[in-house]
């Protein structure tokens, strides 16, 4: 997005002095923004986090009694600096821009983040921050990349530049999990106790995965600090659901037209929001059930039917959509053929995976999800879907071909996907042969092993980092090639090929069923 300074000056820039200037339907903090405390310090102040977890403080905060649970936003990477400075001038206040499927606009200033730390100038400010005493809860949007979860193993993966780093310099942090580690050592040499570490990203069992890549980490630094973490520090696994799309320069024309004033850097989200969490939190919480949120004993049905439907499914439409020459989700799944391929994918794939879910309609999730992709107020790109698929299709895609491998079913419509990011990976192209934005840390290597494609149909799947034994599967790569085959045939054309995958996939259930 736009961060430049910008040229008109007849509005007044967002900040504290002008709220009460603005107009009457704007939704605005009522609360005294001067009274909250930081009891929660978050890495990764991603447009996500300004969708969710700070818009349900926002609601919190509007009645006494929670003053202690302040955001503190922390950013960790260089390029977070535009993003300190927006905030900064803003005095950490934001526009939310809530868009309803029927064109019903909800109009928000949040106000619950109160503090902004950019690491790379001041690493020590962070850790004395995570350190001090108001601090109750660490939490964090770091994506799905950020835990260091090797794809294959599934444990820690110390095979990178920055880990290799924190374990050579333990007080000049890179990743989050050594900034976390130095500061709940200062909490334990100086007595003040843990706080919890909240994790909001889509990874299944997120706190548990969060804990044992933590502890693995300080096991290598200080085994005693470890020992010290596993029984003090409380990592609850959370599923977290608001679609929030990048934000465009439309969207800031917007707030300036509607707010009468000049926000860098707006948010716009869907009206849809779930925040289903585990209550284990070792020193307080804020009370979120009374602003929506849910708190239960045990979220693992609730995340696998969200990551494995809703996020799965929004990388089907967004690299099958890609190829296509789609650009936004809305867009593609307003294409019957992608509409029908993902309904398929939903109900033959993953369904028959997931556990029964008290209380909630399957059906009608999935009728749901279909009708939140296709809001068409959310200009969701394919390009943010599809960013870093090699850190999300192992957690959201792979894991239910393996499992599916593992109880003998049929996985030719995810298979499809696979090939098609080989295809991906490897042209660039859609099939208009106009070029595809690919953002992922390990485009090269994606790149690298598909354009091996043409003398080696399976080259894509020989990287084990991310597809393990998969080569090894002859079902699996009988379909794979066959993908591989009509994806790259000449004048080979998306729609058609998921169509005959779609009919084939129907010819093997009725076979199952009879
Ligand atoms: C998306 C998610 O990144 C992705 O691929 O599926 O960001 C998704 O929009 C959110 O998880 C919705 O809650």
């Amino acid at each position: 997005m736009n961060t430049a300074p910008h040229e008109q000056v007849n509005k007044g820039f967002l900040n504290s002095s002008i709220l009460a200037r603005l107009p009457s339907h704007i939704d605005v903090p009522t609360y005294d923004r001067s009274q909250l405390k930081a009891g929660i310090v978050h890495i990764g102040v991603g447009g996500f986090h300004r969708s969710h977890q700070a818009a349900y403080l926002n609601e919190l905060l509007k009645s006494p009694g929670s003053e202690q649970w302040g955001i503190c936003g922390v950013g960790l990477l260089d390029c977070n600096r535009d993003l300190r400075d927006i905030l900064v001038k803003q005095d950490y206040l934001y526009s939310l821009v809530v868009r309803h499927p029927n064109g019903t606009i909800d109009n928000k200033i949040i106000g619950s983040m109160i503090d902004f730390i950019f690491a790379p100038e001041d690493k020590q400010k962070v850790i004395d921050k995570l350190a001090h005493s108001d601090t109750k809860i660490v939490s964090l949007s770091i994506t799905e990349g950020g835990y260091h979860i090797h794809p294959e193993t599934g444990e820690f993966d110390f095979d990178n530049d920055d880990v290799r780093h924190d374990i050579q310099n333990p007080n000049d942090p890179r990743t989050a999990f050594a900034y976390i580690i130095a500061a709940l050592k200062k909490r334990m040499v100086s007595g003040l106790g843990a706080f919890t570490v909240q994790s909001c990203d889509n990874i299944q069992h997120n706190g548990a995965i969060t804990r044992k890549m933590i502890t693995a980490l300080a096991e290598r630094l200080d085994p005693s600090l470890s020992q010290w973490i596993e029984e003090n520090v409380s990592f609850p696994n959370a599923m977290v659901d608001r679609i929030t799309p990048v934000t465009s320069k439309l969207d800031i024309a917007y707030v300036e037209n509607t707010f009468q004033v000049i926000d860098q850097w707006p948010i716009t989200c869907e009206s849809f929001s779930q925040w289903v969490i585990e209550d284990d939190f070792c020193c307080g919480r804020p009370n979120w059930d009374l602003v929506g949120a849910q708190f239960v004993s045990d979220v693992t049905p609730f995340e696998k039917m969200k990551i494995r439907l809703l996020n799965a499914g929004h990388s089907v439409l967004g690299l099958l959509g890609s190829i296509y020459g789609y650009e936004t989700i809305d867009e593609t799944v307003s294409d019957v053929c992608f509409a029908q391929y993902l309904r398929a994918f939903m109900d033959l794939e993953v369904t028959p995976l997931l556990d029964d879910l008290d209380g909630i309609d399957l059906d009608g999730y999935k009728d749901t999800l279909i009708e939140r992709f296709a809001n068409p107020n959310i200009k969701d790109s394919l390009v943010r879907i599809c960013s870093e698929s090699s850190a999300k299709l192992p957690k959201f895609l792979l894991s239910s071909i393996f499992e599916n491998i593992d109880k003998g079913r049929d996985s030719s419509l995810a298979i499809l996907v696979i090939a098609a990011w080989c295809f991906y990976s490897d042209k660039a192209l859609n099939q208009a042969q106009l070029a595809i934005t690919i953002q992922d840390e390990m485009a090269v290597e994606l790149a690298a092993y598909a354009q091996k494609t043409a003398e080696d149909k399976l080259s894509f799947l020989r990287n084990r980092h991310l597809f393990g034994n998969l080569v090894e599967n002859s079902e699996f790569t009988l379909n794979y090639t066959k993908a591989i085959d009509s994806l790259y045939s000449p004048s080979s054309d998306i729609r058609e090929i998921m169509n005959r995958v779609l009919s084939e996939k129907h010819r093997i259930v009725a076979e199952e069923v009879s």
